[in-house]
């Protein structure tokens, strides 16, 4: 019998987010966006959608076992519709060990989030 402690594994977490639109695409013109996230091509979740509101922000906490340094995380921002959701626009970059405050400025939003790598 053995067992096995894996010891000094990075580990990622991200911490979503704030955002603010510029071409909300609602008939009231107002956004529903919501975020989802992956780390390396592996979908770590979403959002719930804020409604009617174009400065939307979210507490959501996603955790990545896997996500390591040099790894690229993704974010993309979309805007729920009845039938089908469009996407906004996405944020992308390599991961350094610690923790980051990001600023992601697009044409159609700038979008405020927060990860940690260790
Ligand atoms: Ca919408």
């Amino acid at each position: 019998m053995s067992s096995h402690v894996d010891v000094g594994s990075t580990f990622g977490v991200y911490q979503c987010c704030s955002l603010q639109t510029y071409e909300p695409t609602n008939s009231q013109n107002k956004a529903d966006a919501y975020v989802k996230v992956w780390c390396n091509d592996v979908f770590g979740g979403m959002t719930e959608h804020r409604p009617d509101q174009n400065n939307p922000w979210w507490s959501a906490e996603l955790n990545f076992p896997n996500c390591k340094v040099d790894n690229t995380l993704k974010l993309e921002v979309w805007d729920k519709d009845l039938f089908f959701d469009d996407k906004m626009f996405a944020c992308t970059g390599k991961l350094k060990s610690g923790t980051y405050d990001v600023t992601c400025i697009a044409s159609k939003g700038t979008l405020y989030y927060k990860y940690r790598v260790y």
